[in-house]
């Protein structure tokens, strides 16, 4: 009697290999997609003037919620008080509205009318 020998498990057939495919024909090819991200939108704090709020205290905001020393801050007031506006900073959209929401509760806090607004930034 003829001793069984042990089967190996049956295979698919091997695929029809060209001699160039080195990976049996599965090959993928990446194409380079152009670049579309674009840098997020920024966003201007801007403060308007008005006739009402003290330049101390206009001074003294800019100084507090955009950084600057007492003479950058004094020379960004006055430019408001005779431009009607002037940008203090520029943020992402979060802090920038963040910046508002401060500005404007200080100023209602110390019951001055001081506007604060964000504008996208125009490219
Ligand atoms: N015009 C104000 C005054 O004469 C001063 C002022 C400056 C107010 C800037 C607001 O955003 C402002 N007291």
């Amino acid at each position: 009697m003829a001793t069984k020998s042990p089967k190996s498990p049956a295979l698919p057939p091997a695929p029809a290999v060209k001699p160039n495919d080195v990976n049996g024909g599965d090959s993928v090819v990446l194409e380079r997609l152009p670049q579309k991200t674009k840098p997020p939108q920024m966003y201007q704090v801007v403060l308007l003037n008005d006739d009402y709020t003290p330049m101390e205290f206009v001074v003294e905001v800019i100084q507090e919620f955009f950084n600057k020393d007492r003479e950058t801050a004094t020379q960004i007031m006055l430019k408001i008080h005779l431009d009607g506006k002037g940008i203090c900073g520029v943020f992402s959209k979060d802090v920038a509205a963040t910046k508002v929401d401060q500005v404007t509760e200080a100023s209602r806090k110390n019951g001055h009318p001081l506007q604060c607004v964000s504008e996208p930034i125009e490219l």
